[in-house]
């Protein structure tokens, strides 16, 4: 049964940035997340159809940070130095950021958003614009054959249909493949206090106590577990089929589930006081941006994230507080935050000398950023983080 821990209210849908003039068209949904005692799985209790979160205006884009860049290049190397696959498949392309690192020939690709499919397209990477199910899985086994490695970052927990999912990796993966996903740890996001991973397209933020368990039911074994920095905390999950007979299973795959065990991952009760700490964080942060702005600093926030759109709705903070976003991705640009509205532009014309306090909206990059921007820390300039705990860093 799913019992409901967390309500974070009504929230928009955070892929949609508006012009004016769409802020009275709005879509509003309420996320409230729940955690399932027999499956142990913590998902949304309300979803938003996929159609309305993943089409042809996508704005995210994976390659804008040297972080994520670095990451995928690894990633990759090791992948082919490790199974050496002739042909490798990967579920949500986004831009490019990874299967770029692969020669075209080995690579099949599936973006279900129309607009981001049409740039690895044309980058030389057949990609396949359609959602990951059983349907494209038999295509790309008719077109192609079987694949030996499947790989996903930031994708698996944007499907509701995990069952499908997964029915569609047995169809896909040859008998002695490999399939990798990485998403972010539940974890790190109870640890980090991090609530904002949760909006409309994180269906699940995934414990591997809850993975072990879904991955069995369709004969899939995890043999691997990678803890990564990346986004604030994610588990690499390595998977075999079970019937593959030469499966070594990795110890870390037994520490981390006794990890998730010993922090009480398996009781709702973990997710009780995980909710308590979410109000006193809203309440902190409103705190502190009231102060500064009573004080009369000026503040913005860094990085259009759709992570920060859980926060402001959430907070029901605006431009009373924050007088706008900055952001690197272009298409962000001139548009205006989702359900808050709060306008988005480019760090060449808002990240000047006029700014006091910057939200890292994209605190999962704190330390790339903060890097670049050591002109603005050297005159003064302070960066606010939420994560794990409210405070000016
Ligand atoms: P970032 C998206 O979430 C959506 P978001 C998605 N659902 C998901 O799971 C994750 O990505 C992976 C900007 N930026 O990656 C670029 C700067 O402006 O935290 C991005 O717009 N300057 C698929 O949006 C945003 O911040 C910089 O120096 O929460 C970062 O978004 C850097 C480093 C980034 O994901």
């Amino acid at each position: 049964m799913k019992i409901k821990f967390l309500d974070l209210g009504k929230q928009p849908i955070t892929n949609a940035f508006l012009n004016k003039e769409d802020f009275d068209k709005e879509y509003l949904y309420n996320l409230s997340i729940g955690y399932d005692d027999e499956t142990k799985m913590v998902s949304l209790m309300e979803m938003v159809k996929p159609e309305m979160m993943f089409n042809e205006t996508y704005a995210h884009r994976a390659s804008m940070s040297k972080t994520m860049l670095e990451s995928f290049k690894k990633i990759a190397n090791s992948l082919m130095e490790n199974y050496n696959p002739s042909r490798i498949l990967e579920i949500g392309s986004n831009d490019g950021v990874f299967i770029r690192n692969f020669n075209p020939e080995n690579v099949v690709a599936v973006e279900p958003c129309g607009n981001l499919a049409k740039i690895t397209n044309e980058m030389g990477y057949e990609t396949y614009s359609e959602f990951w199910n059983t349907k494209t899985a038999e295509a790309i086994i008719s077109d192609k054959g079987g694949v030996d490695v499947i790989y996903s970052a930031n994708t698996v927990c944007h499907i509701e249909n995990l069952d499908e999912v997964f029915r569609a990796i047995n169809i896909a993966l040859n008998d002695h493949g490999v399939f990798v996903f990485e998403d972010p740890s539940l974890y790190n996001v109870l640890n980090n206090n991090s609530y904002d991973q949760f909006y409309d397209e994180h269906v699940y933020v995934f414990s591997v106590i809850a993975l072990k368990n879904i991955l069995a039911k369709h004969d899939l074994k995890i043999f691997k577990v990678e803890n990564l920095p990346t986004h604030g905390g994610s588990n690499r999950i390595y998977v075999k089929k079970m019937s593959n007979n030469k499966i070594k299973i990795d110890s870390s795959v037994l520490e981390n589930i006794e990890k998730e065990r010993n922090f009480n991952m398996d009781k709702i009760e973990s997710y009780e006081h995980f909710a308590v700490r979410v109000k006193q964080s809203r309440t902190d942060l409103v705190d502190l941006l009231n102060r500064l702005k009573s004080e009369g600093k000026k503040i913005i926030s860094y990085g259009a994230t759709y992570k920060s759109a859980t926060i402001f709705n959430y907070c029901r903070i605006g431009t009373d507080l924050i007088d706008y976003i900055t952001d690197t991705t272009p298409n962000k640009q001139g548009k205006y935050s989702p359900g808050m509205h709060i306008p988005i532009v480019s760090p060449e014309e808002g990240f000047d000398k006029s700014v006091d306090y910057a939200f890292l909206g994209a605190w999962n990059f704190g330390k790339e950023i903060i890097n670049k921007e050591n002109k603005y820390v050297e005159r003064g300039g302070k960066f606010i983080t939420h994560v794990p705990s409210v405070r000016i860093l």
